[in-house]
């Protein structure tokens, strides 16, 4: 199938942001007169929750999160978060991962649709993406899907179908980029090709299914590495090396006499 689209997760893998997440979670906190304190290594297994509000529902019921909040004050105590995260960002504490801004260009030149898929919140979105890419960076995608947009969050499969969806585009006509073990079986339950780049909060593991696993997307002057997958000449990821990591692998002679004999025999041409 041609490549139509590719779809972005944000956190980890527009941007490493997820430690700006994690100060801006205990400064929210702090702000609201709560005894709690998320050091890295407890939100790198609170990352295990996606969706801050639901993260910070998990803290209280599993780790000890006192006092406990109701729905009310935990989606109030969510919205300063955000409110403090998209200051931060505004400021410019953010840069786009590198050779992200460089797989954006060459998409939209080759006339490639591109998305987002995430579980953060749109107003994060929207901050990140005008931050980074100018105030009409939102317009250069087809689809955003953000936040509550869909009912369960990753590693369940429902913000990519919203986006293929709305795209009309069947699954293998596209790539997901994503950074996390929640967010390639997402892509990988909504039957999407992923590549991997690992990020600070990501981890090295769980990418087995992924199309490849690489440290960042590389640039000019700052190559990648390929962890997994088919080697990179140009040390950069580039629409070439996805078409060709996506495209499916020859069939074997024993796999293509598998098929050949279950098919059943087409009719001889009948020549009028
Ligand atoms: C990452 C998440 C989000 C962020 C925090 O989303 O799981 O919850 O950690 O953002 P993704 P919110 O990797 O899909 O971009 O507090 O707005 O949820």
């Amino acid at each position: 199938m041609k490549l139509s689209a590719l779809i972005f997760d944000v956190d980890g893998t527009l941007a490493e942001t997820e430690e700006l997440h994690r100060q801006t979670f205990n400064a929210a906190f702090a702000q609201a007169g709560l005894p709690w304190y998320w050091d890295e290594a407890l939100y790198s297994r609170l990352l295990e929750i996606t969706g801050g509000k639901e993260r910070i529902r998990h803290y209280i019921a599993s780790c000890g999160g006192r006092p406990i909040l109701d729905q009310g004050a935990i989606a109030s105590l969510h919205a300063d978060k955000t409110a403090l995260y998209a200051a931060c960002v505004k400021s410019g504490a953010i840069t786009l991962r590198p050779g992200v801004n460089r797989l954006l260009d060459e998409a939209r030149s080759s006339g490639l649709t591109i998305a987002i898929a995430t579980t953060t919140s749109p107003a994060n979105v929207r901050a990140l993406v005008e931050t980074t890419l100018g105030s009409n960076g939102l317009s250069r995608f087809s689809v955003i899907a953000a936040g509550d947009c869909v009912p369960a969050k990753k590693p369940a499969p429902d913000v990519y179908r919203f986006v293929l969806e709305r795209l009309g585009l069947a699954p293998d006509a596209c790539i997901a980029l994503e950074d996390t073990p929640n967010g390639l079986r997402a892509a990988l339950a909504a039957g999407i090709p992923t590549l991997v780049t690992t990020s600070c909060y990501g981890g090295l593991n769980g990418f087995s299914r992924a199309l490849a696993v690489v440290d960042h997307l590389g640039d000019p002057g700052k190559p990648c590495t390929v962890l997994q997958g088919p080697g990179l000449e140009a040390r950069m990821v580039d629409l070439a090396w996805l078409r060709d990591v996506a495209r499916p692998a020859p069939l074997d002679r024993n796999e293509q006499a598998r098929r050949t004999s279950q098919s059943p025999a087409s009719p001889p041409c009948s020549r009028s």
